[in-house]
């Protein structure tokens, strides 16, 4: 039931606890979430799987309070908020996700309101945990090798080959936004610095002037701790790693480069430094979602190096929400050395066809010790192992570069690709750059049988 960052640690340093009890920022004038509760997010039992007296609530489309209250009633239940996303209401849902408290255990309890015609689904409220760290250089070094390609200098043929397209002039643009749902992202890293978005339709000025729900999100919001900081310090240093996978500045002689040198990240933070709640997740795609509709943004992807634990109901629907926005939902296929025919991996495992689902493999092309694979439920595999990208250093204020890894790492190799696909095809479908990502994969000794398309990726032609 546990969720977690698919990063490997060295270091095991595991931050964890409770995020999604915070109280958020309301406009009340459009509220996207009303909570009547605010706890510490730092009072959880580490070993907590979900937040304890806590449940995810759907009752069935036009239940009245008093049989809602009558069901709650069943599990000494109390209404503590509802969640109403403006993507739940471009979607046609006026109800929402409520959140409940119960005295009663959470397993036991979700099992009784289940089992209930007026209830459609309950869920424990998981929490999300990860783990990070370790240490060192970058592209001219040789270090970069899941940037390199057969031609390029230095050389790896089992690189994503984006340096290959960076060399035929595709360096991607920043129109193409990419959300990374995550930590945040340290925005003024210096390998990082004006990649990250900054919402030109809400100034900080105290009012929600786009009308989102969310008051002044400059640079997205914080779902983990209910504010506009989507950058907390050196705990956000997972995000800032696949943050810079996907788009570290490029030509400038600093550091490290990402897949796309060119991008606008939207760094839709819901882990904090105590790990993040399937609300907060759910909260974090929709707010992207209704980000590319309310806009009209080029935003073909998001990137999601987390997962784990047991089937939401909630949470696929907000990633449906997600594909009929034609957003792809690029997903980390966790590091369980699973099969995942037999054993599914959530939110890699959804069957949603938005997803694509992403292995890892090392710097000779093997399947990493650590990677999921699944014939049918993993798709592409990409670099994972020994991956050097941006981090905070510790204390948080300064550029640093490290090296981690993980199916984590491999996921933002595949999401930089889909953004620099997307900006030489901006009229491109969520469907149509899924069929380009895994319709170039080559071909890969250790990923036959282990993924749909038996090979790693090949950004080259992108
Ligand atoms: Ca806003
Ligand atoms: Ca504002
Ligand atoms: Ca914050
Ligand atoms: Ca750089």
């Amino acid at each position: 039931m546990r969720k977690v960052l698919f990063t490997l640690s060295v270091a095991s340093l595991a931050i964890m606890a409770s995020c999604g009890v915070d109280t958020l920022s309301v406009d009340a004038r459009n509220p996207a979430v009303t909570t009547a509760d605010s706890r510490s997010p730092d009072t959880l039992d580490p070993a907590a799987v979900f937040v304890p007296g806590e449940l995810l609530v759907k009752f069935v489309p036009g239940l009245g309070p008093e049989a809602r209250g009558a069901a709650l009633r069943a599990i000494g239940g109390t209404h503590a908020r509802t969640i109403l996303t403006a993507a739940m209401k471009r979607a046609g849902d006026g109800e929402g996700i409520v959140v409940v408290h119960t005295p009663m255990g959470v397993t036991e309890a979700a099992g009784a309101l289940r089992r209930m015609p007026e209830v459609a689904y309950a869920e424990p409220n998981y929490i999300y945990r990860h783990q990070a760290v370790s240490n060192d250089t970058y592209f001219m070094s040789g270090s970069l090798w899941g940037m390199y390609g057969n031609a390029s200098t230095p050389a790896n043929q089992f690189g994503s080959q984006a340096a290959e397209a960076w060399a035929a002039g595709h360096t991607g643009s920043r129109t193409v936004h990419i959300g990374v749902i995550d930590e945040g992202a340290m925005f003024a890293h210096e390998d990082l610095a004006g990649q990250i978005w900054t919402n030109p339709w809400d100034p900080v000025d105290g009012i929600d002037n786009d009308g989102n729900g969310y008051v002044d999100d400059i640079h997205s919001w914080d779902f983990a701790n209910g504010d506009n900081g989507t950058y907390d310090g050196v705990s956000d240093d997972h995000g800032t790693h696949v943050s810079g996978t996907i788009g570290a500045i490029g030509g400038n002689a600093k550091g490290v480069v990402g897949v796309c040198w060119n991008v606008t990240i939207i760094s839709a933070k819901f882990l904090g430094s105590n790990g993040g709640t399937t609300e907060a997740a759910i909260l974090a795609v929709d707010y992207l979602t209704d980000l590319k509709l309310r806009h009209g943004l080029l935003m073909p992807a998001s990137s999601n190096s987390w997962g784990g634990g047991a089937f939401s109901q909630f949470l696929q629907d907000a990633i449906g929400r997600a594909g009929a926005a034609d957003i792809l939902f690029v997903a980390a296929a966790g590091n369980e050395s699973l099969d995942l025919e037999t054993t599914i991996s959530y939110p890699a495992g959804y069957p949603n066809e938005n997803i694509i689902a992403v292995a890892a493999i090392d710097s000779a092309g093997n399947l990493a010790s650590y990677s999921n694979y699944g014939a049918n439920r993993v798709d592409i595999g990409a670099p994972g192992s020994a991956v050097y990208s941006t981090v905070p250093s510790r204390n948080g204020r300064s550029s640093s570069y490290a090296s981690y890894s993980g199916t984590s790492m491999a996921t933002p190799h595949v999401s930089g690709a889909v953004a620099l696909y997307a900006a030489t095809h901006p009229a491109a479908t969520a469907a149509q750059i899924k069929a380009a990502i895994l319709g170039s994969a080559i071909p890969t000794a250790s990923l036959s049988g282990k993924c749909v398309t038996g090979g790693r990726l090949d950004a080259s032609l992108f």
